[in-house]
């Protein structure tokens, strides 16, 4: 069975991660996977990915029957989640991280490493690090104090607590969260909205959010006027223009 699967419908692209006996845990083998269908995605032409665990679980992190073997060098592991995560990040199009069900560790990472997070009601986000006696990694100390604050931050990655779905919405680590029933349905509708929009835009917001997580306002401003004026020599502006010039709803092309 491939630990790892790569899809793509349309201008959907999918990666599921695919160990459900072991809740989808993270090894050498899926990294490399997850690795190698990134780079698909980066060269495919896709206008979302959506990254999804079969099963029961989103990811429960790295594979403990691994990192107990005494085969891994940590520091040179870590690599392999560190270029997944630059590869996450680096994407220009939206990533939505859908949370079927539990994600902890460098599972939780991964899933703030995407731009966008769908959790079904009954998913659980466990930072668990310290409950084997470990350190954050993957980014979750650059991308969760910058969800949470600093404060909360500190709080899940010492305490590390189980959040239900509802408690990871009031914290600004989930964006939605929909019946288990609805999930599948919900999954489908947000890469289509998605992969309908103006993508090149969307990666400037990324870029965006990104420079301003570490620059003065002052970069910043010069930063959006100069993204703006990609975006408005983009054909999705003036789609945009005659669209509401027509009264009619846009058909972006993404470009
Ligand atoms: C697993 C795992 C797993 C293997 C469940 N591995 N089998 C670390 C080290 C080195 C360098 C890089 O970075 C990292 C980063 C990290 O990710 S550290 C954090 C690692 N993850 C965890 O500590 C979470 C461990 N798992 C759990 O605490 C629980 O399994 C959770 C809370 C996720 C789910 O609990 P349950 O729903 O009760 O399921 P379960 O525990 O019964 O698990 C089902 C099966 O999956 C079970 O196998 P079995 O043969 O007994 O059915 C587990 O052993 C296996 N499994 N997580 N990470």
């Amino acid at each position: 069975m491939e630990p790892v699967l790569y899809e793509k419908t349309g201008s959907i692209a999918t990666i599921t991660l695919n160990r459900p006996e072991r809740l989808n845990a993270l090894d050498r083998q899926v990294l490399a996977g997850l690795s190698r269908h990134l780079q698909d995605v980066a060269s495919s032409g896709a206008r979302v990915l959506v990254i999804r665990g079969s099963g029961r679980a989103f990811s429960a992190g790295q594979d403990l029957q691994e990192a107990g073997s005494g085969e891994l060098d940590y520091e040179e592991h870590l690599q392999a989640y560190n270029r997944v995560f630059e590869q996450i990040r680096g994407l220009e199009i939206p990533v939505i991280a859908a949370v079927n069900g539990v994600a902890a560790g460098a599972g939780m990472s991964l899933a703030l490493a995407a731009d966008y997070r769908l959790l079904a009601e009954s998913a659980v986000m466990i930072t668990a690090f310290a409950r084997i006696g470990l350190a954050p990694d993957t980014g979750m100390t650059y991308t969760l104090p910058r969800l949470v604050g600093w404060g909360k931050a500190y709080e899940l990655l010492t305490l590390s607590p189980n959040l239900s779905a509802a408690e990871a919405l009031e914290l600004g680590l989930a964006n939605k969260v929909v019946l288990d029933g609805e999930f599948e349905s919900a999954v489908t509708e947000m890469a289509a909205a998605y992969a309908s929009g103006p993508t090149l835009v969307y990666g400037l917001v990324k870029r965006a959010l990104d420079y301003s997580a570490n620059h003065s306002a002052t970069e910043v401003l010069a930063f959006e006027a100069s993204i703006q004026k990609l975006a408005g020599s983009s054909n999705d502006h003036r789609e945009g223009l005659a669209a509401f010039a027509e009264k009619r709803p846009p058909r972006f092309g993404g470009n």
